[in-house]
C-alpha cells in the first residue's frame, strides 16, 4: 500500500453537516487525505426557537485522549483547528502543537456561528489569540473574528481588512487570510491574504442565493488539504477560493434557516479532483 496522507481536524459537531468537523472531514476527502478529528464539542440549533444555537463543549481531558489516539500512528502532514469550547480545550491543542512540532497548522478563530453576532466565549477568544495565533501556519478569521482580533472592532471597507491582517500578523501568526466572503457591502465576495509583505485580494461575483452555512469551515479545511497536498499557502488559498466557491454555488436549502455548502461542488462540477 502506498502511503497517505494525513490531515486532522479539532473541532465541534456540526449535525446539520455543512459546517464545524462534518465540514473539515468531507473536505479533506475530496483533498486526497485521510481525515482524523478530535471532537471539542457538540453543537445543537433549535428549530423551535429561530435555529438558536447550543454549544455543548467536552471535557478536555476527553480531547487530550483524542489526540492521543489519533497521533499514535505518526504525525499528520497538516491540521486545522475549529471551535474549540473552552480554555482547558485551547490548551490542549497548544501542548499538542508544541510537543509534536506539527507543522502547516491552520488555526480558524471560530468565535461565532452564522446568524449569531456575538462572541461565544470571550475567554476563549483571548485564549486563541494569546496560545494559537504564534503558533499558525495560516490563521482565518471571517470579519467579525478578524475586528476581535486586530482590535479594531468593525471592519467595514478592504482598506479595514488590510489593517486588520497586519495586526494580526503581528500577534504571530505566519499568513493570515481573512474571510471577507459576502460580508462587505457590493457584490463581490472579497477574502483577502497576507503573508506578512504581500496582500492578495481573492475576488469572486457574489452568489445568489447563498447557500453558505459552513463556508467558513470549508475554505479553512480546504487551505488544510492543500497544505497537505505539499502546497505553498499561496497556492492552498488560491485553491480553496475556487473550492468553497463551488461549495457555495452547489449548496441546497436544508430548512427555513439554513442552506449548507455542499463539499462535493468542485468534483461534481469539473468531473475532476481539486488536485
Ligand atoms: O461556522 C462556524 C461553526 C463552526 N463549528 C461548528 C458549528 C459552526 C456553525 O454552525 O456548528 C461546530
Amino acid at each position: 500500500m502506498g502511503s497517505v496522507l494525513k490531515t486532522l481536524t479539532v473541532a465541534g459537531s456540526d449535525s446539520s453537516g455543512g459546517a464545524g468537523i462534518q465540514a473539515d472531514l468531507k473536505t479533506f476527502e475530496e483533498y486526497g487525505t485521510y481525515g482524523f478529528s478530535a471532537l471539542t464539542t457538540i453543537v445543537t440549533m433549535d428549530p423551535d426557537q429561530d435555529w438558536h444555537h447550543r454549544v455543548y463543549p467536552i471535557d478536555a481531558a476527553l480531547v487530550a485522549e483524542q489526540l492521543k489516539t489519533i497521533l499514535a500512528g505518526g504525525p499528520v502532514a497538516a491540521m486545522k483547528t475549529g471551535m474549540l469550547g473552552s480554555v482547558e480545550i485551547i490548551q490542549v491543542v497548544e501542548s499538542m502543537i508544541k510537543a509534536n512540532d506539527q507543522q502547516n497548522v491552520v488555526i480558524d478563530p471560530v468565535m461565532v456561528c452564522k446568524g449569531e453576532d456575538e462572541v461565544l466565549n470571550p475567554d476563549s477568544a483571548d485564549a486563541i489569540r494569546d496560545l494559537l495565533l504564534p503558533l499558525a501556519t495560516v490563521v482565518t478569521p471571517n470579519l467579525f473574528e478578524a475586528g476581535v482580533l486586530s482590535g479594531l472592532g468593525k471592519l467595514s471597507t478592504l482598506d479595514d481588512m488590510k489593517q486588520a491582517a497586519i495586526k494580526i500578523h503581528e500577534i504571530g501568526a505566519q499568513n493570515v487570510v481573512i474571510k471577507g466572503g459576502k460580508a462587505l457591502d457590493g457584490d463581490h465576495a472579497i477574502d483577502l491574504y497576507y503573508d506578512g509583505q504581500e496582500f492578495t485580494v481573492f475576488e469572486t461575483q457574489k452568489i445568489e442565493p447563498a447557500h453558505n452555512h459552513g463556508a467558513g469551515c470549508t475554505f479553512a479545511a480546504a487551505i488544510t488539504g492543500g497544505l497537505a497536498n505539499g502546497l505553498n499557502v499561496k497556492e492552498a488559498v488560491a485553491k480553496a477560493k475556487d473550492f468553497v466557491t463551488e461549495a457555495i454555488a452547489s449548496g441546497y436549502q436544508f430548512n427555513e434557516y439554513v442552506g449548507p455548502v455542499f463539499h462535493a461542488g468542485y468534483r461534481l462540477k469539473h468531473k475532476a479532483n481539486i488536485l
